[in-house]
C-alpha cells in the first residue's frame, strides 16, 4: 500500500503525477521539440493585429511555472496594451538607446550587431499589441515588515522569460529580448514598488507580413556541448 502523500519538516508531499511514455516516444519528442524551438526566431517587425488578454494571460501562466530559489516565484509580469503607455516607453527606451548607439557602445559591439540590423529606433515598442515587462524581486516584506532577500533571483527570473520566450513561439506569436538599458524609466511608467526592478521587455504579436530577419545559423551541438561518458 502506497501513502498518497507523507509529511517532511511538517510539510506535505505528494506522488509526483508524471505519465511514462516509451523510450522511443521519448526520442521522438525530443527531436520534434528541437525542430519546433529551433524554428523560433527573434523578431522586429510586428503587425499591429491585436492578440487577446487571455492569450496574454495563459502565456505569463507558462513563464509562472518556471522553477525559482526557494519556490519564491521572484518575478511580476506587467502587460501592456495601453498606447499611451506603449508610446511613453518607446519616447523613453529611444532616449536611452540614443545615449546606448552614440556614446555607450563601444565601436566592437556596435560591430557585432551589424548583422542584426539594430538601431536606436524602436518601432515595435508602440506596433506589437502588447508588452511584457518581467520585473525580478530581489527582496520581498513579510507579515511583519521584514525585508528578505530572494534566493537566485537572476537564474528564476531568466529561466521564467526563457519558457515564457518558448511558449509564445507555441502560441504562434513572435517576440524579441529587448533590454533598453538602464531600464529604470519601467518602474517609473508602471509605478512599480521599490524591491522591483526591470529585468527583459518582450514585444508580443503576430509578425508583419513579410518579416525579414537575418541569415543567422546556429552552433552545432560539437561546438556547445561536451559529453563525459
Ligand atoms: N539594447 C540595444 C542594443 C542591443 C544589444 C544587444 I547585446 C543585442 O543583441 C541587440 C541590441 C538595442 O536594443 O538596440
Amino acid at each position: 500500500m502506497v501513502a498518497d502523500s507523507i509529511q517532511i519538516n511538517g510539510y506535505t508531499h505528494i506522488i509526483h503525477n508524471s505519465d511514462l511514455i516509451s523510450e522511443e516516444q521519448s526520442l521522438q519528442n525530443s527531436e520534434a521539440f528541437f525542430r519546433f524551438l529551433d524554428s523560433r526566431r527573434s523578431v522586429r517587425d510586428f503587425s499591429d493585429r491585436p492578440v487577446a488578454k487571455e492569450l496574454i494571460e495563459n502565456l505569463i501562466k507558462s513563464a509562472s511555472t518556471a522553477p525559482s530559489g526557494a519556490h519564491k516565484q521572484p518575478w511580476t509580469f506587467c502587460a501592456v496594451s495601453n498606447s499611451e503607455l506603449k508610446s511613453k516607453i518607446r519616447v523613453a527606451a529611444e532616449i536611452e538607446e540614443k545615449e546606448n548607439y552614440e556614446n555607450r557602445m563601444s565601436e566592437r559591439w556596435k560591430k557585432d550587431l551589424a548583422p542584426l540590423a539594430t538601431d536606436m529606433h524602436k518601432p515595435f515598442l508602440e506596433t506589437a499589441p502588447w508588452l511584457i515587462i518581467a520585473f525580478k524581486k530581489v527582496y520581498e516584506f513579510d507579515e511583519t515588515g521584514a525585508k528578505h532577500n530572494n534566493y537566485y533571483v537572476n537564474e528564476s527570473i531568466g529561466i521564467s522569460c526563457g519558457m515564457l520566450i518558448s511558449a509564445i513561439h507555441d502560441a504562434g506569436l513572435v517576440t524579441l529580448t529587448h533590454t533598453p538599458s538602464p531600464m529604470n524609466f519601467l518602474s517609473k511608467i508602471l509605478d512599480r514598488p521599490k524591491n522591483e526592478r526591470a529585468f527583459l521587455l518582450l514585444p508580443v504579436g503576430y509578425p508583419k507580413d513579410p518579416a525579414y530577419v537575418p541569415d543567422l545559423k546556429r552552433k552545432e551541438l560539437e561546438d556547445v556541448a561536451i559529453f563525459f561518458e
